[in-house]
């Protein structure tokens, strides 16, 4: 079965996602996600210069030999730009052999290991209050596992809260540059022991909460944070420090026994390699997109499972439902499967874009037996919604230091 053709196609429902399209002579197509937020048309030129041209005519059932082909074959190895556009290859390809085996994409991994994929919502508000009404909320709505995120008193921007942005989908600050943000780590570790504190005055501990520092500390400060919060038992603090420095976990993991979760920026398994053989942590958020496709991400599981460590795929709004679509399939087979980021099924503007069959029930979502990935892209829908330049905020401290955002 020969590759025919691969379109790429980039648009703008609400926020900027690249899709693409594999063809074959067998009329069989696939979609993959090439999305990545603030970078998008540095993976369309990727793919469209140097991805493509060399796809043309090959068997589009050669999944592994084409993802190793375009991770060594091309000697400049890993980068976020190129493993994103391998990425939505390898995912489309899987959806192709997905829909000529008739088997939903689970079954070509080895069949589910669950009836259902347990989710965390993202929980987060201006003040403390209002975190605790949302939560409130999501419990009622019967989530059985919340990211909580506060705006800090004082603080220009907080990640993780929507400031007037009404929804995910808003592009950043509605301009073509940068947004800043302020930061205080001061201000911060002052703070947030407090909102986890009344969620379990509140609601108990039956709740699972998870906390995103967003890579803003130092591994010391961090240590200080996972001791602070060690009587709220979280799931995970996620992203404490920056991945570039495994050894800074160590120190993390040396002061407290709170569960630290890690990768969503990780764009090769190798990546991750040092902070699982190490146990420096216990939850692996790569994403299909970002990590290179759903064949790494199948040995990134196999080797996680090894140390004890569970997938939670990043599932943020800027990861299109093809990629949360091929999430649904990895975790419905992963043994080590831990939890899955949600943060809805988005907005009547991508839902006119993107279809797939999901449902949520009890915090868990559940999917239609379809054959490959069970997610269509409407090209005509796509072309009223054009591509809008948008970036991630940037952060800088009180002295106007660059800090990590
Ligand atoms: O593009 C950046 C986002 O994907 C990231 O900020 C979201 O940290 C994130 C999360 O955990 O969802
Ligand atoms: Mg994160």
């Amino acid at each position: 079965m020969k590759i025919t053709d691969i379109k790429v196609f980039v648009c703008c429902p609400g926020r900027n996602f690249v899709t693409i399209k594999i063809m074959t002579d067998e009329g069989v197509y696939g979609l993959g996600d090439a999305t990545l937020n603030g970078r998008e048309l540095a993976v369309v030129s990727y793919l469209e210069e140097h991805v493509i041209p060399c796809l043309i005519g090959k068997d589009a059932h050669q999944i592994e030999d084409i993802w190793q082909y375009l991770v060594k074959g091309a000697y400049w190895q890993n980068g976020a730009v190129s493993m994103a556009a391998i990425g939505a290859i390898d995912v489309a390809l899987w959806d192709i052999k997905g829909k000529v085996a008739g088997l939903p994409v689970y079954q070509l991994l080895g069949g589910k290991s669950r009836k259902a994929v347990t989710v965390y919502a993202h929980v987060n508000g201006e003040t403390i209050d209002d975190v605790l009404n949302n939560l409130e909320k999501a419990i009622n709505e019967g989530y059985k596992v919340v990211r909580l995120q506060c705006t800090i008193p004082g603080a220009k921007g907080t990640y993780g809260t929507l400031g007037d942005k009404k929804n995910y989908y808003e592009l950043q600050g509605n301009r073509p540059l940068p947004p800043e943000h302020g930061w205080s780590t001061t201000k911060y570790l002052n703070f947030i022991p407090e909102l986890f504190k009344r969620a379990r005055e509140k609601f108990g501990y039956d709740i699972e909460l998870c906390h995103d520092v967003h890579s803003r500390l130092t591994p010391i400060e961090a240590a200080q944070l996972g001791k602070l919060l060690e009587p709220y038992r979280l799931k995970f603090i996620e992203d404490a420090v920056t991945y570039d420095n495994p050894e800074g976990y160590k120190i993390i993991r040396e002061h407290t026994t709170s569960p630290l979760a890690l990768g969503e920026k990780f764009n090769t398994i190798w990546d991750a390699k040092p902070l699982i053989e190490n146990q420096y942590i216990d939850f692996v958020r790569t994403a299909a997109t970002h990590g290179g496709g759903i064949t790494p991400m199948k040995k990134l599981a196999d080797f996680a499972s090894l140390y004890h460590v569970r997938m939670a795929p990043h599932g943020a709004p800027d990861l299109s439902p093809i990629c949360f679509m091929a999430h649904m399939h990895l975790d419905l087979w992963a043994p080590n499967f831990g939890v899955q980021e949600f943060i809805g099924f988005g907005t009547p503007e991508l839902n006119e874009v993107f279809s797939f069959k999901a449902k949520l029930k009890d915090g868990d979502i559940y999917i239609e037996d379809i054959s490959g990935l069970g997610v269509e892209f409407n090209e005509e829908a796509a072309k009223k919604y054009p591509y809008k330049r948008s970036y991630l905020p940037v952060t800088r401290l009180d002295d106007g230091t660059l800090w990590n955002w």
